[in-house]
């Protein structure tokens, strides 16, 4: 059989995954950390002898800049590069700039962890007149009212990201493309929920780490074959422990 694989990132550590605040679609930055994070993922990749020839990321610039520096070691400037809202992180509502471990001391860990790993329950929505409104922003225009998100669950996230999912990457890895994606923590355990069925209460236990490539192998009927972290697995497992525990006060 032919396998098929592809590559998932979460963008390196950002300004804010550094200060410990909820982002959402706030459009924050790599931190140095997180530069060397996409650095280290481009030359992995390499070494591993991975090529691309077609990437996909979100509007956010954690996301597209950590896809950048990775195709910069592989020189890969010259691949096709399609970006999508639809791969954006969760939207945080009302949540969005509060530091994780602060609301844990004012709320309770219970409620954050809702707020973060609930599957179906939005974090408090952003007001219409708000100015982090999402609707406030060029980059966003092409979206219908019905689109524009104030807050999204998991749920929500997932009604966004796997119809791109469907419609427009599934047809070019069955074309035999060979794809990278760069995304986020929430917009990636939405696509890892489907690929490897992953029920609606264990998805909730599942941590993302920053700038680590995560491989797919698909058969030519797209069921997944393997998956893995490339890297150090002790290394991986303790940066997905430090995901869970981030809003620990
Ligand atoms: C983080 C995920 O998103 O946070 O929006 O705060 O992947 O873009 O850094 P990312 C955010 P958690 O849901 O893990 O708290």
């Amino acid at each position: 059989i032919i396998v098929k694989k592809i590559v998932f990132v979460r963008h390196g550590q950002s300004e804010w995954n550094l200060a410990n605040k909820f982002t959402g679609w706030t459009d924050v930055d790599l931190s140095e950390q997180g530069i060397k994070e996409a650095e280290a993922a481009g030359e992995i990749l390499e070494k591993e002898g991975f090529t691309f020839d077609l990437a996909f990321t979100s509007y956010l610039k954690r996301a597209t800049k950590t896809l950048n520096i990775i195709l910069d070691i592989m020189d890969l400037h010259w691949i096709p590069v399609i970006k999508s809202w639809k791969l954006n992180e969760r939207h945080y509502g009302d949540l969005q700039g509060l530091n994780k471990a602060e609301m844990t001391e004012k709320v309770g860990e219970e409620q954050v962890h809702i707020w973060r790993r609930s599957f179906d329950t939005p974090p408090p929505a952003l007001d219409a007149d708000d100015s982090r409104h999402p609707k406030n922003e060029s980059k966003y225009d092409e979206l219908s009212e019905a689109e524009l998100p104030d807050s999204e669950s998991l749920k929500m996230t997932i009604k966004r990201v796997m119809p791109f999912w469907e419609k427009t990457i599934v047809p070019k890895i069955k074309e035999g493309r060979k794809i990278i994606i760069s995304a986020h923590g929430n917009s990636l355990r939405a696509l890892v929920k489907h690929l490897d069925n992953i029920s609606d209460e264990e998805i909730s236990s599942l941590n993302i780490p920053t700038g680590r490539p995560l491989v797919y192998e698909f058969d030519e009927e797209m069921n997944v074959l393997d998956s893995y972290y490339l890297g150090d697995q002790e290394e991986i497992d303790a940066e997905m422990q430090k995901v869970k525990d981030q809003a620990k006060s």
